[in-house]
């Protein structure tokens, strides 16, 4: 049932995401009108109340905000800069996953094409669209972001990252940094420990302590990186380095994999070799800074 204060609004691109995004904004109340390539994928959300647009350009014109979720920014580009497609006056989007710098230009396209545009990302998969644990990111303009705050807010917890429209898109890939890092800290360990016997779902809670316990670090070492001073308050890295050649010898005498561990040990090796060996792990940014 769509309620008449709240804001129409139009999602393009129907895939598993997209059709999330739209049933998130049927949901709040919100007059959606959807789009996609094949237009079957509508189906359900049609059935929901929203309004299937028999063109790409009837469903631009159809609401001022209109979200666009696409496998990537080429098909963003072919569907959006055919020749019979206006943007002028819209507010356009743009939660296809890409990097930074496509995203800067992806922004400089649409404006120059008469849109508004924002650039985000979607930290979260469909299943909790619309709840608050969906971290949606956004970055561009701020009013306009505020504009339409009211609406995006159906789709879960929104924030706005800064006027470059680059940013989301650079806190998305280091968000995955940080994900793939984690689970393959976990996976090594795991490895480790099934070689006597420990299964990984009893593994599982101390390694989520671990994980919660050193996140804990990130606020004080982001303080030692943005001074660019790192006091061996609490160890050096010459220290670390030698629980990490313990890490890389068990990892081989227990004949598992010892390919993560001995790129830390050489990232920290370098450091030390540079005479940094005193200083605190966060000294280590130095070489996470270089090509
Ligand atoms: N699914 C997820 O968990 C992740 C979570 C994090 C963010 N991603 C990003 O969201 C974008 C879309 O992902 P998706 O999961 O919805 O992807 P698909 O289900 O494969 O749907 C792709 C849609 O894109 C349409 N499409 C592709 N190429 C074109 C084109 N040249 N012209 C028009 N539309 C195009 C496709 O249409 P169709 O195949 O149904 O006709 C789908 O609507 C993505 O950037 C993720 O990284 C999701």
């Amino acid at each position: 049932m769509t309620d008449r204060t709240a804001a129409p609004v139009t999602v393009i691109g129907l895939g598993l995401m997209g059709r999330a995004l739209a049933a998130a904004f049927l949901k709040a109340g919100h007059p959606t009108t959807v789009w996609n390539r094949t237009g079957s994928k509508a189906a359900d959300l049609v059935a929901d109340g929203a309004h299937l647009a028999p063109t790409i350009g009837d469903a631009l014109a159809a609401s001022p905000l209109t979200i666009v979720c696409l496998t990537d920014y080429r098909a963003v580009r072919q569907l959006l800069g055919a020749s019979d497609v206006t943007l002028d006056g819209t507010t356009l989007i743009n939660l296809t996953s890409g990097d930074s710098a496509q995203a800067r230009e992806a922004a400089r396209w649409a404006e120059q094409r008469g849109a508004r545009y924002l650039d985000g990302a979607i930290m979260a998969v469909p299943p909790v669209i619309g709840t608050a644990e969906a971290m949606i990111l956004h970055s561009g303009a701020q009013t306009d972001f505020e504009a339409h705050r009211p609406t995006l807010e159906a789709l879960g917890t929104v924030t706005h990252l800064g006027e470059d429209h680059g940013l989301a898109s650079l806190y998305d890939v280091a968000g995955l940094a940080m994900m793939w890092s984690v689970l393959n800290a976990w996976l090594q360990g795991t490895a480790m420990l099934r070689t006597a016997g420990v299964d990984a779902a009893t593994y599982a809670p101390f390694a989520r302590q671990m994980a919660a316990g050193v996140a804990e670090w990130l606020p004080g070492y982001a303080e030692q990186i943005d001074s660019g001073s790192f006091p061996a308050e609490v160890a050096a890295l010459e220290t670390d380095a030698r629980a990490m050649a313990h890490l890389v010898e068990e990892s081989e005498a227990l004949g598992v994999n010892a390919e993560l561990p001995k790129l830390f040990k050489a990232m920290a090796d370098r450091a030390i070799a540079a005479g940094h060996g005193g200083e605190q792990y966060p000294v280590l940014i130095e070489e996470f800074a270089r090509p």
